[in-house]
């Protein structure tokens, strides 16, 4: 296996300036002729040979300026062609042969369910036609497909669509990007599918043609992508001055997809999960993220696409900036305070647990064995934070000005994150030297927070102390610059914050850039309660021992919206973590029933969706990363035991909020998902008392119900609870009769079993898998039964006797052999053995030793010896 390092990049010994393509569409094998106008880098060393990428590909015949070649003029490896001492500019044509239905892996060109589509990045294109598969080659691209007519309805490539005719007896159609590009943003899709349209004029007055591309089943699903995606459009114009740039925006719902989605040029291809949306069988959260991904892929069009990645170490550099653009179109369009709490809260369960683990990398990686394997929450959710503290650090103006100039500058190249970080400095002057570390150096930041209050002195001090644990191939850490926003509460409220002499009102931004650094607040009256990491203005871990009245303090009256979820997720860790540990618990529980009930009673007068999540318990995951060797079994138990005992001592106020919001619940409105998830919270945790009375309501709701959040949520509270028996047995057939014929309400019908937490769930499992709708070539299927039980079923993966954990290693390596990137995707459950307990690490050990001895791809190789190490 090869490691790719940053440090060796070179820039390209040649440049495509043209691509043509033709595709001609066969029943079971499709021939790509590719007429590439090929030129000497003039900024690079000159070699006398091209070498191209290419993968799996049959070679028809190759020709350099019409000149057939010979075998003795180029050589073939299974990755490369070499093709010799070839001239200082000239036409290079290449027939290959590809074979799309056999395509399993669902990268480069492959069928799902009837119709041919694409997935390229990062490097899928190579086993399309030979080529500079490199995102600093940017060339302008012309596609022509060729089917028997009347194959397809839909034949759509990149751009605008030159003609569409048909001759002797085939259909031809032709397509041009006038914008350069990489290979990784081409796109191709035959099929037979319906199509929605609509139109967008931009601020400059030209008219975009919009349409939404699906199999005829789902035509009445694209309405709410289409509002979306013309939200995105306008939010896009107004927030960053970024217009769309063909006369035509496309995109195209397939079922079988390895991610979500992906940006290709005018031509987005989506995982049907990400564009249809339906009340009936659509929830709010699945609303919520198909409004975000059609907002991330459009916004693409400019961080990704106009303006690209020189290599792929800076993938961070459209990711990370493109998250940060989606979160804050989220924010604008939402509750700004819950998407901040969800954001915070995967950066918290998932990147924190990704940083300290085999695979932890710093944001702009140093190298990789497969690139697949870095489309991670350090990439995307922590470098979207980084983006996040760049805005905050120069403020809304200056931020603007910094990405215009940055895409003015840079638009129609191929760049770093390091260009990116200069058009900040540029614009604000600042040196933001130290705040690169952000960058290139792995793991998450600790700060460890004391304080002091001096009453004759009227001064309260905070010493902060920053440490950043060592991660895989990184021993030594440097200090990090990080922007640390805080507030001081007194008995009356938010105190003013006066720093030497100067006053900075209620809230303002320390800057940490020292390894220790104290800071002090003059004219304090009494001893107040820090209110820290506002907004979570860093994603750091903060250890600060708070007394429980203080915590309560912050969550009754904090204003920050992040931070009164966080005080209550520390109450509850409290608890929580005396429990695993056997400590007596009294006093924290009867403060953490006694502030819930204050804030469920209070209903009427709060942020209602900030309610909600502020009910829900840290997840076990969560609280398996507080432990040096975790106890899952304690862990799971603690968790449910808590609930349990929170229904029971909340349960007139949970029935309370459960009744009055019932008349709130109609459609799609912001406050109405807010009742509803409050209201389905509630249920849940009174599902956790063994009570008919419940149970009742729960069937009343799932019979009931006009929209999928509700019927759903009834049936998960029924399902989950041990209590229900044939209740929960009948509601699981009805939802299956009732929605078979929905796949994506099929996958949530797998989920919701296998995610339940009691009882012998690998049993279910076992039988899901053989279901008749089950697939296990879909990616979709996979994350709805494997990847839920592992990753969503703490307690029964976690199972003491290891079958869990051996039953996944075996599922990779079978799913390995069709699909490496989602084998390697599903291994990280695995990989966080070195949390656990010895009778645990010990059997997650032995399940990826296991696989270790199959034959891997480079994907799962990759995570399998990293986590071994
Ligand atoms: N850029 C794609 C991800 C491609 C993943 C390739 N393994 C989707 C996105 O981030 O928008
Ligand atoms: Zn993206």
């Amino acid at each position: 296996t090869t490691v790719t390092y940053l440090a060796d990049y070179r820039a390209p010994e040649f440049l495509i300036e043209k691509t043509h393509l033709t595709f001609k569409l066969h029943e079971g094998y499709t021939d790509v002729n590719s007429q590439l106008t090929i030129v000497r880098n003039p900024h690079s060393t000159h070699a006398d040979h091209l070498v191209l990428h290419g993968e799996q590909l049959e070679l028809l015949s190759l020709a350099v300026d019409e000149h057939p070649l010979g075998a003795g003029d180029y050589q073939i490896t299974p990755q490369n062609m070499t093709v010799h001492n070839v001239p200082e500019h000239f036409i290079l044509q290449c027939k290959t042969r590809i074979y799309p239905e056999k395509n399993t892996a669902l990268e480069g060109l492959y069928r799902s369910s009837g119709m041919y589509c694409t997935q390229c990045e990062a490097e899928g294109f190579r086993k399309i036609t030979y080529y500079l598969d490199r995102p600093d080659v940017m060339s302008e691209f012309e596609t022509v497909i060729i089917a028997e007519e009347g194959a397809f309805s839909t034949m759509l490539s990149n751009g605008n669509c030159l003609s569409d005719t048909v001759y002797a007896g085939k259909r031809i159609v032709h397509w041009h990007d006038p914008f350069k590009k990489p290979s990784y943003l081409f796109a191709l899709v035959a099929g037979n599918l319906v199509c929605l349209e609509d139109h967008f004029s931009t601020q400059s007055g030209r008219q975009v043609l919009l349409q939404i591309y699906t199999e005829a089943k789902d035509s009445d699903k694209c309405h709410f992508a289409m509002r979306s995606l013309k939200k995105a459009m306008c939010w896009d114009e107004q927030t960053y001055g970024r217009e769309y740039d063909l006369d035509r925006f496309m995109i195209v719902a397939v079922d079988d997809f390895n991610m979500g989605a992906m940006e290709n040029k005018g031509l987005n291809i989506f995982n049907t999960s990400c564009v249809l949306a339906h009340p009936a069988s659509t929830t709010d959260a699945a609303f919520q993220r198909v409004e975000r991904v059609i907002g991330h892929e459009y916004f693409h069009n400019w961080s990704g696409n106009r303006i690209t990645c020189r290599d792929w170490f800076q993938l961070s550099l459209k990711e990370g900036l493109t998250v940060y653009r989606d979160s804050e179109f989220s924010a604008d369009t939402n509750s700004r305070a819950v998407k901040r709490i969800e954001d915070a809260n995967v950066i918290r369960s998932v990147q924190f647990v990704e940083d300290a683990g085999p695979m932890a990398h710093p944001v702009r990686p140093d190298s990789y064995i497969e690139i697949s394997n870095f489309y991670t929450v350090t990439i995307y959710e922590k470098g979207a934070e980084v983006v996040r503290m760049l805005a905050n650090i120069l403020g809304p103006e200056q931020y603007r000005r910094a990405t215009d100039l940055y895409f003015s500058r840079f638009d129609g190249q191929a760049v770093t994150c390091d260009d990116f970080v200069q058009c900040m400095e540029a614009v604000s002057g600042k040196d933001l030297r130290q705040f690169c570390l952000w960058y290139s150096q792995a793991g998450t930041p600790q700060l460890h927070i004391s304080d002091s209050y001096d009453a004759a002195r009227q001064q309260y001090s905070l010493t902060v102390r920053q440490h950043t644990p060592a991660t895989p191939g990184q021993t030594e850490k440097q200090a990090l610059h990080i922007p640390l926003k805080i507030a001081l509460y007194g008995s009356k409220g938010v105190l003013a914050l006066v720093i030497d002499g100067q006053n900075k009102g209620t809230e303002t931004v320390l800057d940490i850039c020292q390894d220790q650094q104290t800071i002090i607040f003059e004219q304090v009256a009494e001893n107040p309660v820090p209110s820290l990491l506002r907004g979570f203005s860093a994603p750091v871990k903060i250890f600060y021992a708070y007394q429980l009245a203080q915590l309560q303090q912050l969550i009754l009256l904090d204003s920050d919206g992040f931070c009164r979820w966080d005080a209550m997720q520390s109450l509850m860790r409290i608890v929580l973590c005396n429990a695993i540990d056997g400590k007596d618990n009294h006093a924290e529980q009867i403060m953490l029933v006694d502030t819930l009930k204050q804030l469920l009673a209070d209903h009427a007068s709060m942020d209602v969706a900030l309610l909600a999540c502020m009910l829900d318990l840290p997840s076990e995951q969560y609280l398996a990363s507080l432990y040096d060797k975790a106890n899952p079994t304690a862990i799971s138990q603690a968790r449910t035991q808590l609930q349990q005992q929170l229904a029971i001592q909340l349960q007139p106020e949970l029935l309370g909020c459960y009744q009055t919001l019932q008349d709130k619940i109609q459609g799609l409105s912001a406050p109405a998902m807010a009742a509803r998830s409050l209201r389905n919270r509630a249920l849940a945790y009174l599902l956790h008392i063994n009570d008919a009375r419940y149970r009742n309501l729960a069937q009343l709701q799932f019979a009931q119900a006009n929209n999928m959040t509700d019927q759903f949520a009834a049936l998960r509270a029924l399902v989950h609870t041990e209590h229900a028996g044939s209740t929960a047995q009948e509601a699981l057939q009805a939802f299956y009769q009732q929605w078979q014929h929905e796949t994506l309400v099929v996958n949530m019908w797998f989920q919701v079993q296998v995610t339940r937490p009691w009882g012998n769930v690998l049993q279910a499992v076992h039988k899901l898998l053989n279901h008749a709708a089950f697939d296990a070539r879909n990616p979709n299927k996979l994350r709805a039964v494997i990847a839920a039980f592992t990753n969503q079923n703490f307690a029964s993966f976690h199972d003491r006797s290891g079958k869990a954990y051996q039953f996944l290693a075996d599922q990779i390596a079978d799913i390995d052999q069709r699909n490496p990137q989602m084998a390697a995707r599903l291994l990280t459950p695995l990989t966080h053995w070195h949390q656990f307990i010895d009778e645990h690490a010990i059997l997650m050990r032995k399940a990826l030793e296991s696989l270790s001895q199959c034959e891997l791809s480079k994907d799962v190789y990759e995570v399998v010896s990293k986590s071994l190490m």
